[in-house]
């Protein structure tokens, strides 16, 4: 197992468009353990394979309370949705920053698993915000390209900045200053 770097926005990168995954072996079934202990040790509900630089439809998801009901998706593709619902979202390539955003409430997706089985899963509430959000990824969208450009455009600077001083102290950890 390994824990894989998350992009950070403004990265170039998260605007990718995944491609669907045509073969689920034991190689990617490793890599999907890879998704799953970065998400959990980051901590985070959710992880696009986007923002691991992995630019296949591939997401992970665990909601619970106890990170002990792990959901796996891929190729995942929206074929119902209604209702509306504002909640508050944060997202580990946007560390540190939480907006209101419209999703619909209720969603109904169809994936494979990880044995490459397809399956129809409904959902509400956190889940199908999460569900939105992740698919978002995979489509090269973030949760801030629904906010003001005024907001955005604070977040990026601020990101920006962030990532300068983190690059640094790791050219000079303060052990050897
Ligand atoms: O950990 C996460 N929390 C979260 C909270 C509200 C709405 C969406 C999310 S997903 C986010 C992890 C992440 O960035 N997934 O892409
Ligand atoms: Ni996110």
């Amino acid at each position: 197992m390994a824990k894989l770097d998350i992009l950070h926005f403004p990265d170039k990168r998260l605007r990718t468009k995944a491609v669907n995954i045509i073969t689920i072996d034991d190689k990617l079934r490793r890599f999907i353990d890879d998704m799953y202990e970065t998400m959990y040790d980051a901590p985070g509900i959710g992880l696009a394979a986007t923002q691991v630089n992995f630019h296949k439809r591939l997401i992970v998801i665990d909601i619970s309370e106890d990170k002990d009901e792990p959901l796996c998706l891929i190729n995942p593709v929206i074929t119902h949705k209604d209702g509306v619902e504002i909640m508050q979202e944060g997202c580990l390539s946007v560390p540190g920053f939480y907006e209101n955003v419209e999703r619909a409430e209720h969603i109904t997706v169809n994936a494979l698993n990880q044995q490459g089985e397809a399956f129809e899963l409904t959902a509400e509430g956190l889940l199908a915000v999460c569900i939105q959000h992740e698919i978002d990824h995979l489509d090269g969208k973030l949760f801030v390209d629904y906010l003001s450009p005024l907001k955005r455009n604070r977040i990026r600077k601020k990101l920006i900045q962030m990532d300068k001083e983190l690059a640094q102290q790791v050219k000079q950890p303060s052990s050897t200053l």
